[in-house]
């Protein structure tokens, strides 16, 4: 097996952390995974980094200040007795922010996209904000949403923007920009550019990483029905493509805690470090995070 991945995710979306996770994980052999560490080779200082701070519940470094990182990771199978090299690129969020915007990506992206064996797309669960509704949203805004009164008929538009009102507008409006777009119309507009070039036009695996899943699984919802009912336009838009994405949707807890939370992390620090971390989809729930990999590399029933 000789495999590419392409990790994608807008800036704090989990993608570093699930790195450190999986690396600890393969190297330590604490837990039964599928795929396990076949051998040490390459330059391992940034995934020794990585998840020396995740062993000790420090945020991982956020990759812009870092720089962009490309992993290898020696792995064999143990249920086929394959082996092979993982290529993970770990770009920082920053760069998708940007392909969103400025609507430019860089050359060495397109060209991984197209010889991928499928791609890791993180959304972070501990997104605020983004799932209001219209009605709810408008209740935020300054006035608390209250219904305009009607002006009568025979005012003119200077005398509506005059004075007073033309300047509280002033101080409460702002152009729209890019930078303002939500969550889920960013993730949207990422994997739509795969349906147009420079990107090659096929079918591609796709898991969907929920991270930060500890902070939802009490709630008791599957990953699916979180992603249906906290970013539908996402939901839908999979949906509506199965044609172009073949995808599955995981809950990931690569972390195990929200590291601001004391007790949580002394009681998580009890355990040995494998057991911090959960993953789990509609067929499956466990600790092995190379399952989302199996998936994505095997082939098409
Ligand atoms: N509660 C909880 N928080 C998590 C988990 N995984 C990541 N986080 C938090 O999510 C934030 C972003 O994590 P990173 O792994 O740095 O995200 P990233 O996608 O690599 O971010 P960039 O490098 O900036 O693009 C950090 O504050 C983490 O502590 C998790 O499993 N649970
Ligand atoms: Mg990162």
């Amino acid at each position: 097996m000789k495999t590419s991945f392409v990790i994608m995710g807008l800036p704090a979306s989990g993608k570093t952390t699930f790195l450190a996770a999986l690396w600890h994980l393969v190297e330590s052999g604490e837990t039964e995974c599928r795929l396990k560490l076949d051998r040490y080779d390459g330059d391992l200082t940034y995934l020794n980094r990585i998840a020396q701070s995740w062993r000790t519940f420090e945020k991982v470094p956020r990759t812009s200040q870092v720089g962009d990182v490309n992993v290898t990771i020696h792995l064999l199978d143990r249920a086929t007795g394959e082996k092979g090299a993982a290529f993970f690129p770990d770009l920082a969020g920053e760069t998708f922010d940007q392909q969103v915007e400025g609507r430019r990506c860089r050359t060495e992206f397109v060209e991984q996209v197209s010889v991928d064996d499928g791609i890791l797309f993180f959304i972070n669960a501990d997104v605020k904000d983004d799932f209001l509704s219209v009605t709810e949203l408008n209740a935020k805004l300054p006035g608390g949403g209250a219904e305009p009164e009607a002006e009568p008929a025979e005012k003119s538009a200077e005398d509506l923007l005059g004075g007073e009102v033309a300047e509280k507008a002033t101080v409460s409006m702002h152009e729209w920009e890019p930078k303002l777009l939500p969550v889920q119309v960013r993730v949207v507009q990422l994997l739509s550019d795969f349906l147009r070039p420079p990107f090659t036009l096929r079918r591609r695996r796709l898991a969907v990483m929920i991270s930060a899943w500890d902070l939802i699984r009490d709630s008791g919802i599957s990953p699916d029905q979180w992603l249906a009912a906290k970013m539908p336009l996402v939901d839908q838009f999979l949906k509506s493509n199965e044609a172009s994405f073949k995808h599955h949707i995981y809950g990931v807890s690569a972390q195990g805690v929200r590291l601001n939370d004391r007790e949580a992390v002394g009681q998580a620090a009890k355990l040995e470090s494998s057991r911090r971390i959960q993953i789990v989809s509609a067929e499956s729930e466990g600790h092995d995070l190379t399952v989302p990999l199996v998936w994505l590399m095997s082939a098409d029933e």
